[in-house]
């Protein structure tokens, strides 16, 4: 078998003496200076903070000469907005890009400390909740890789997504504590920080008869400081800045109040601001609805936006040349509020007029929307949006008469259009649009897939597509190729490099050659015991974790995600329930053994979501204790995933479930990362997977299902999933045994509701989908069973998923949106 992670021939960029005696000298200095302990008593704690720091330092020196280099080049940055960004470990990435990961590994080594060991202590940066906060992460690694100069800004939240434990099958939420032993990868900047005011009231100043200027009064103020952490690209070239910003009180402690006794009320204002940055969101796709949830979009918006008109002031003479110098990324409608604020910025603190900043704040910003999901479409009420932040809606307003009047006016809208272009939403109680926000506040308005672009077009944004018609564009998303292919998989990274040299690291459509190999017996027998070893890993991971043993031999056919009706895990689990029926019926019948493994997180006041992980469980519990399946089914549900566990499960995959309903997704990154490592793909028309469809070719890909158009249809016709469950025996038994308690004795009407909504609304379209779901079901065992069309479907995948890499996206978002790098 190829290597572990050997980098070896893997030119580094580090640009000091790397021999791994250098790197074991400065890994004793970092621990006896900076962390003051002697090597003999260090814990394997003291040891991962020792080496991270030498791999920080390394980084830092091209981190200060990328800086220096865009100010000697006065090149446009690009900034980053996001409210999420779902890193995981870094070390495994900063290590291997620098080209270090030999020398480290044997500078750790001749302490007797195991680099694997180390590195798997390393907590989670688990500062978002799914797909748009690991994109922002692949972003954040791609924009260093191909070289263009960016900030990410976002929050340090103290406590990221919550840590998910099963208690009796039930999701549990603990919180997260990331930061418990402290963030050596971080730089915190003291004097980058930043007034952040809310409420309160504005003034108006008359100057003279023309010139009216607004003062904003505050009734509170917090501080925003940046802690700073390194991004460095592949092969070390270019190293950028993620910011986050951390929410201090202006007094730390009212001593008057401390002093009268009053210890707790002293203590009041230092809390309340503190609490800005202490949790993420953990609504995926859906609104918090929530104050301080506005309080902290206002809050990293407004520091992020100060910090970086700040550093524009540093290097030009002022804001005109702002849109040519400077392009933001707003990532979804999160950041959106920014659009306000920079005009107030503009206008009420340096001084410009209302049409100037308009003008510069359009041409300034760009918008990524990453969802369809009407619930997710951010919208504040116009009492709370005006009370938090009175000049940012006398702002609204302003953008909001210019732009209905040039749509009545110019275009001639109609009366039902301008109504829905309208940045106030007046059907019910009045809110604010953060979308439209957004969508009429920049310059590019883009989609994530081919197919969500095009009903961006016809759905939520119809609409202003016709007052601006040439905004909305496609960037289908992406994943980097260093940690989702080299990093998790480093077997099969070899395996590649062998076959094919070394083109891909640099180049990743360069993969394509694999394609020659992909019938060839010897390789697939090569391929196919490294997706086995991949899986034995797997399966000691669920054996010491859970308890519940897995053959190796079994097909994987893998479902991780956020849990979402939408996203259809309920589809998956009532397929398991009828292959389960069918096998007990027929033990005569040569059944494929399966592992159908689910993780992922619901949100915490998400009903059925979290109804749907006690099914899972339960179902699981009642099928892997029942030996009369003879071990050809199994289910397990893995508890708390994230981004490490990610990385061990996605080269474990042999058949990946990409199964929404058709319209839902606006892309997904998962079903490319499983493509990527050799998964078959069983999936719906939808996001992404069909371009995967074009990229990889039908026959290697098993798509089923309605399609967006389809259920648009039936949603607006309306139909009848009683009669669809009705006509499919199989359907309706599996049903029934859900419905009536068979997988919970203890409580029989548990899933009574969740059965019922299929029956009567069947609003995702489980039903509608399931005989079409089962048959490509038994087509994929078929494929199984002949193991040669097997892997050279598989490894076509692998070889065609290239054009996916997050460095194709980013280098599109450049050229066509930043004309930056
Ligand atoms: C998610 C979509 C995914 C998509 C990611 C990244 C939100 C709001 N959207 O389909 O559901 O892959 O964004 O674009 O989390």
């Amino acid at each position: 078998m190829v290597n572990r992670q050997s980098n070896e021939a893997i030119p580094s960029a580090a640009p000091r003496a790397s021999s791994s005696s250098v790197l074991a000298q400065e890994i004793i200095e970092r621990l006896t200076y900076r962390i003051g302990k002697d090597p003999k008593v260090a814990k394997p704690h003291d040891w991962l903070t020792a080496a991270i720091l030498v791999v920080r330092d390394r980084i830092t020196d091209n981190w200060m000469e990328s800086t220096r280099q865009v100010y000697a080049t006065n090149a446009k940055r690009v900034y980053y907005l996001s409210l999420e960004f779902l890193i995981g470990r870094l070390m495994r990435d900063a290590v291997t890009n620098i080209g270090l990961m030999d020398e480290l590994r044997e500078a750790l080594a001749s302490f007797g400390v195991d680099i694997n060991i180390i590195a798997g202590l390393e907590p989670d940066a688990a500062l978002g909740n799914g797909g748009l906060g690991r994109l922002a992460a692949c972003f954040m690694e791609s924009m260093a890789t191909v070289d263009i100069p960016a900030y990410g800004y976002g929050i340090r939240y103290v406590h990221g997504l919550f840590r998910q434990q099963m208690a009796d099958g039930w999701q549990v939420e603990l919180p997260e504590t990331w930061l418990a032993h402290g963030n050596p990868w971080e730089f915190e900047r003291r004097e980058s920080s930043y007034e952040i005011g809310f409420g309160g009231s504005v003034e108006t100043v008359n100057i003279d008869e023309e010139i009216t200027r607004y003062v904003w009064k505050p009734a509170d103020r917090v501080i925003a400081t940046a802690c700073d952490t390194p991004v460095v690209g592949w092969r070390g070239k270019r190293t950028n800045t993620l910011r986050l910003w951390t929410a201090h009180p202006i007094d730390p402690i009212l001593l008057d109040a401390f002093n009268a006794g009053d210890h707790i009320g002293a203590l009041r204002e230092s809390n309340k601001a503190e609490s800005l940055a202490r949790v993420l969101y953990p609504a995926d796709a859906t609104p918090a609805g929530q104050e301080l949830r506005l309080r902290q979009e206002f809050f990293f918006s407004s520091a992020s936006l100060q910090d970086i008109l700040r550093r524009h002031l540093q290097q030009y003479p002022d804001f005109t040349s702002l849109p040519d110098k400077v392009a933001i990324q707003l990532n979804d409608t999160h950041p959106a509020v920014s659009v306000s604020e920079l005009i107030r910025l503009l206008m009420d603190i340096h001084g410009l007029d209302f049409e100037t900043a308009w003008d510069i704040t359009r041409h300034t910003f760009a918008y990524t929307n990453h969802t369809l999901l009407p619930e997710a479409l951010e919208t504040w009420p116009v009492p709370l949006f005006e009370r938090l932040l009175p000049r940012h809606m006398q702002i609204v307003y302003a953008i909001n008469a210019k732009i209905l009047r040039e749509a009545r006016k110019e275009k001639g809208l109609s009366d039902a259009e301008v109504r829905s272009i309208s940045l106030i939403d007046e059907s019910g109680e009045r809110r604010v649009r953060m979308g439209n926000l957004a969508f009429v506040g920049s310059h590019s308005v883009n989609g994530v897939s081919a197919l969500h672009t095009e009903l961006m077009k016809e759905t939520v944004f119809a609409d202003l597509h016709k007052l601006y018609p040439a905004r909305i564009n496609n960037k289908t998303n992406g994943i980097t190729p260093r940690r989702w292919l080299m990093q998790c998989n480093p077997d099969l990274f070899g395996l590649i490099r062998e076959s094919i040299g070394d083109e891909f690291m640099d180049n990743a459509e360069a993969l394509q050659a694999l394609d020659a190999f992909a019938d060839k017996k010897d390789f697939q027998e090569k391929f196919a015991a490294i997706k086995r070893s991949n899986k034995v890993k797997l399966a000691q991971l669920v054996q010491s974790r859970m308890g519940v043993r897995l053959d190796p031999s079994a097909m994987f056919d893998i479902q991780i995600k956020r849990i979402h009706e939408y996203k259809r895990q309920l589809l998956n689990i009532v397929e398991a329930v009828a292959l389960y029926d069918q096998i007990r019926s027929h033990p005569e019948l040569d059944w494929v053994p399966r592992v159908k493994l689910f993780a992922g997180k619901a949100a915490p006041s998400y009903h059925n979501a979290k109804l749907i992980v006690k099914l899972a469980n339960d179902v699981a519990k009642v099928i892997n204790n029942d030996p009369s399946v003879r071990g050809l089914l199994k289910v397990v549900f893995v508890p708390n995933y994230n981004v490490s566990l990610a990385e061990i499960i996605v080269p474990a995959a042999d058949l990946s479930e990409q199964i929404s309903t058709a319209g839902m997704e606006a892309s997904g990154t998962g079903n490319m990362k499983f493509a990527l490592n050799g998964a078959l793909t069983i999936g719906t028309l939808d996001g992404a997977n069909v371009e995967m469809r074009d990229w990889v070719g039908e026959e290697n890909i098993k798509i089923f299902g309605m399609t967006a158009e389809e259920v648009a249809k039936v949603r607006a016709e309306g139909h009848n999933p009683r009669a669809i469950i009705e006509q499919s025996s199989e359907l309706s038994q599996a049903l029934q045994a859900i419905a009536s308690g068979v997988f919970s004795p203890d409580d029989r009407n548990r899933f009574a509701g969740l059965i019922d909504g299929l029956y009567n609304h069947d609003w995702f379209m489980v039903a509608a989908d399931f005989d079409a779901y089962s048959k490509a079901q038994r087509e994929i065992d078929t494929i199984w069973t002949d193991t040669g069309s097997w892997y050279s479907k598989t490894i076509r995948n692998t070889a065609r998923m290239g054009w996916f890499s997050s460095d194709r996206t980013i280098r599109q978002y450049a050229g066509e949106i930043w004309r930056a790098g």
